[in-house]
């Protein structure tokens, strides 16, 4: 056990030190605890992610005391170390080689003909710097936060009070579990070969280059997000899909937006397919795939499969010793206070269900740190703007179309491209990131549209497929929470040339008293 409380490391320092309790050059609990505080603790955190490092700030900030018991030696958990970070690293570059591809050979761009990408060389490049941000968090936590922590020890849960981390036992008025997820396994013949992949065990154990084709298990965020890299290395990728590819995108024309512009691609989705077992070579590594079709059973010769099947959370320790109630799918079952079955425990991020956003994991713990401050606050995590990454990003908020018109007696619909005999091959939408596909391939610079309810000219729905567009969407999300009209979007002031082009749309029909599409 390491006592930092004293120390002040930089955030280089923070970095070496992290680095060598990951790669097993130093052991031990570190221990930043301030013991000239008598004051009982408000809350434990059990758990540094994102929910227990925003909430703990929250709970300090609000002058109350907060530990947190975190099993890794960095605070901000799995979004940095294996989940979102990795996740958006992989996107950026499939939008960058998805450009290389289609402009090869033009203008300054390298001839990309039978060039293919290396995975695990990227992937050491992620693991040699996850660290940078590891260091921040326990910096900033550390030195302007002022949060007090226990790192690099498993905490065992007590009581609903009590904590024992490294042979000393904490106390605390509330118990706050935020223990994340893992994922969800590839249960067929062969599932645990070497060669099978997941988010975390690609980062962690990756130690060779795949060969040409990939297999792509999921037909949801990870395995998109991770079957559009793939692809874009220049590797043969097939989606092997149970029963429809990116369901969550409700809009069904953005929907078509998104798959049409994979398959331009050349990524192969085999909906209504599953895995049935997998072969190994000589070596224990996956050699090939068996997947059944609605056609029949299919071998394909692959060497790395990836499962993207989702995540089961980590609630057995608090289910077997507290008796937490769970639902369904392992996850802790809480109130709109963050509050478990059990008195004074609550639980957040992963822990809790879907959606499993490391956005949903930060407010979820500032909401249970208010509940425990004594504010009467509720968290909703119904209606919340969302996104996902194919080789673009698709955003969005509210209503799909189907969705409204089922709700609406009338509404009007923005597009770019607009409804028109031309199709997608016009030059707009056009800007951040899409402006040489707008000018050289239009098809791909985009789409998308926004929903208004004609009687009201409240904007109900808004959707986009591009780059650089979530920014908007936050705030898009809240002003259309608000009751946001077409009137109020097109007097909003824009700054050229936006990635949504949705103020100046809204800006050429706000005139209409009768608002028709555009
Ligand atoms: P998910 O949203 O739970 O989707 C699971 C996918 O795996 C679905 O397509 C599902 O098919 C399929 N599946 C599940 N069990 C299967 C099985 N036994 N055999 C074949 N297919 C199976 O999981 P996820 O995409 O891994 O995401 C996990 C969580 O992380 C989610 O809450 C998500 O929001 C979050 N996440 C977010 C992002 C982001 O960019 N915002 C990125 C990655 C993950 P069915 O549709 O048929 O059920
Ligand atoms: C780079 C980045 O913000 C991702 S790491 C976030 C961890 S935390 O701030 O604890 O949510």
């Amino acid at each position: 056990m390491t006592d930092i409380r004293q120390e002040h490391d930089t955030i280089g320092d923070w970095g070496k030190r992290i680095d060598d309790l990951i790669e097993g050059r130093a052991q031990g609990a570190l221990f930043n605890v301030n013991e000239d505080d008598d004051r009982e603790y408000d809350a434990i955190f059990l758990g540094g992610g994102a929910g227990g490092r925003f909430g703990s700030a929250y709970l300090r900030a609000m002058g109350g005391r907060q530990l947190i018991i975190e099993k890794w030696p960095f605070l901000g958990g799995s979004c940095p170390h294996n989940a979102c970070v990795p996740h958006h690293l992989l996107s950026e570059c499939a939008a960058q080689l998805m450009l290389e591809r289609t402009m090869s050979g033009k203008l300054w761009f390298q001839d990309m003909t039978g060039v293919r990408a290396p995975i695990k060389e990227l992937i050491d490049v992620f693991r040699k710097g996850r660290v940078g941000p590891h260091a921040i968090m326990n910096y900033q936590s550390k030195e302007q936060l002022d949060l007090e922590y226990v790192l690099n020890a498993e905490g065992t849960i007590l009581d609903s009070h009590t904590v024992e981390v490294a042979g000393r036992r904490f106390r605390a008025k509330n118990l706050v579990l935020g223990l994340g997820a893992r994922p969800q396994p590839l249960a067929c013949d062969g599932g645990d070969l070497k060669g099978v992949y997941n988010y975390v065990n690609l980062v962690e154990t990756l130690d060779y280059e795949p060969g040409n084709t990939v297999v792509v298990v999921g037909g949801s965020k990870t395995a998109v997000e991770y079957g559009c890299f793939f692809n874009a290395t220049g590797r043969r990728t097939i989606m092997v899909v149970r029963t429809q590819l990116l369901k969550l995108i409700a809009d069904q024309e953005t929907r078509q937006y998104a798959i049409d512009r994979m398959t331009d691609q050349g990524m192969e989705i085999w909906e209504g397919s599953q895995i049935e077992r997998l072969e190994s070579d000589a070596q224990g590594r996956v050699c090939a795939a068996f997947i059944r079709t609605p056609q029949g059973v299919e071998r394909v010769e692959t060497d790395f499969v990836f499962a993207g099947l989702g995540e089961i959370p980590n609630s057995e320790m608090p289910a077997k010793v507290l008796g937490v109630k769970l639902g369904a799918k392992n996850e802790i079952i809480v109130n709109h206070k963050l509050r478990t079955s059990v008195p004074n425990v609550y639980a957040i991020g992963d822990l809790i269900g879907s959606p499993m956003e490391m956005f949903k994991a930060r407010k979820s713990g500032t909401y249970a740190a208010r509940c425990i401050m004594g504010e009467d606050v509720s968290y909703k995590p119904e209606d919340w703007p969302d996104f996902l990454h194919t080789h673009y990003e698709v955003s969005w908020a509210g209503l799909s179309e189907e969705e409204a018109k089922a709700r609406y007696k009338n509404i009007i619909t923005i597009k770019m491209p607009p409804d028109t005999p031309d199709g997608l091959n016009v030059a707009l939408p056009a800007s951040d990131r899409t402006m040489l596909y707008a000018f050289l391939e239009p098809k791909m610079s985009g789409f998308q549209k926004i929903i208004i309810d004609e009687a009201t000219r409240r904007i109900v729905g808004a959707h986009h497929v591009g780059y650089g567009a979530k920014d908007a969407f936050q705030y898009l999300s809240h002003l259309m929470k608000q009751g946001l009209t077409i009137d109020q979007l097109g007097d909003l002031d824009e700054l050229f040339l936006n990635p949504t082009h949705f103020i100046q749309l809204a800006r050429l029909r706000a005139g209409q008293r009768t608002l028709k599409n555009l």
